[in-house]
C-alpha cells in the first residue's frame, strides 16, 4: 500500500524531470531563433497595421457588395452595384436609365457591365425619376437630358478600357455606372 504510492510518486517525478529537460532545450532553441530575427526594432509596422485595420473597418459597409472592383471609388456610393455583369460576346447590351436605386429611380441597371470591344451599349430610359442623362467621365459620349420613357441613347465601345459615366443631375445621389470593355 505504502510502496504503491511511493512508486507512483517516483515515476511522476521522473516524468517531470524529463519535461523540464525538454523544456530547457526548447527555450534555448527559441532564444537562438529570436536573436536571428531580432534586427528590426522600428515601431512603424505596428502603427501601419492599426491604420489599415481602421480603414478596412470603414470601407467594409460601403463595399459590402462583394463585386471586387470599385473602380477607384466610382461605385462606392452606388447602392445597386452588385458586381460587374458579364455581357462579353453579346452583340448588343441594354442598360436601364432610371432603375430603382439610390433612394429613388436614380440608378443605371446594371451599374457595371463588361462587354467585348465593338459592342454597342444602348441606354433605355424607364421614364422614372425625372430627367436623366448619360455622360462619360472622360468626355467620350454624352446623351441628351430627358425624362421620356423609352428614350434611347447608344454608344459603341471600340477599344478596351474602363469607362465611367454618370447622370449629371443625380451623380451626387449615386447614379453612376461603368462599362468595362475587353
Ligand atoms: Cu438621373
Amino acid at each position: 500500500m505504502m510502496s504503491d504510492h511511493e512508486s507512483t510518486r517516483r515515476s511522476v517525478l521522473r516524468a517531470s524531470a524529463l519535461v523540464a529537460v525538454g523544456g530547457a532545450a526548447g527555450l534555448a532553441g527559441c532564444a537562438g531563433g529570436s536573436e536571428n530575427g531580432g534586427g528590426g526594432d522600428e515601431e512603424t509596422p505596428t502603427e501601419t497595421a492599426t491604420q489599415t485595420a481602421t480603414q478596412t473597418a470603414t470601407d467594409t459597409p460601403s463595399g459590402g457588395s462583394d463585386g471586387g472592383e470599385s473602380f477607384g471609388g466610382w461605385l462606392d456610393d452606388v447602392d445597386n452595384y452588385d458586381g460587374v455583369v458579364d455581357e462579353t460576346g453579346a452583340d448588343e447590351v441594354t442598360v436601364e436609365v432610371g432603375t430603382e436605386a439610390n433612394g429613388g429611380y436614380y440608378g443605371f441597371g446594371p451599374a457595371a457591365v463588361r462587354v467585348s470591344s465593338g459592342t454597342t451599349v444602348t441606354w433605355e430610359w424607364t421614364g422614372q425619376g425625372s430627367s436623366h442623362n448619360v455622360v462619360a467621365e472622360d468626355g467620350s459620349f454624352e446623351s441628351e437630358l430627358v425624362a421620356e420613357e423609352g428614350h434611347t441613347f447608344s454608344h459603341t465601345f471600340e477599344s478596351a478600357g474602363t469607362v465611367k459615366y454618370a447622370c449629371v443631375p443625380h451623380e451626387a445621389l449615386g447614379m453612376k455606372g461603368v462599362v468595362v470593355v475587353e
